[in-house]
């Protein structure tokens, strides 16, 4: 590869990286975000309307998302003996059948089954 070339690339690289730095910032702000450790719902789809984050578990969800869910993530961590599946009840004290079991790392923009259905929220080993 001769010089000339190999600078070229270099700078097409610097494009490319750029153009994604510059992309970045709106894409996370439109996807929501929800801090390491915690399961955070949202009132309406695709991350929006009132929020609610949570470390631990939750057996009856303040009104502002009790039964108006509409967009769950799940930014458990991992690790040995840490539950970090989250599980969401239709019902009071992770009561009914879970309409959600989420897994670390897992964003749900809707949910048809689950949406507008949430009372309450468990975190678990498994499913
Ligand atoms: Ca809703």
């Amino acid at each position: 590869m001769s010089k000339r070339i190999k600078a070229l690339a270099a700078s097409a690289v610097a494009v490319a990286a750029g153009a994604l730095t510059m992309v970045m910032p709106g894409t996370a702000s439109a996807a929501g975000t929800c801090s390491s450790g915690y399961f955070c719902v949202w009132s309406d789809t695709g991350f929006t309307g009132n929020k609610v984050s949570w470390s631990g578990s939750d057996s009856i969800w303040p009104d502002s998302v009790w039964n108006k869910d509409s967009s769950w993530i799940n930014s458990g961590i991992t690790g040995p003996g840490v539950p970090s599946l989250v599980k969401v009840y239709p019902l009071n004290f992770q009561t009914g059948f879970y309409t959600l079991c989420i897994g670390p790392g897992q964003k749900i923009d809707w949910n048809p089954g689950a949406n507008d259905n949430g009372q309450s929220h468990g975190w678990y080993s498994s499913c």
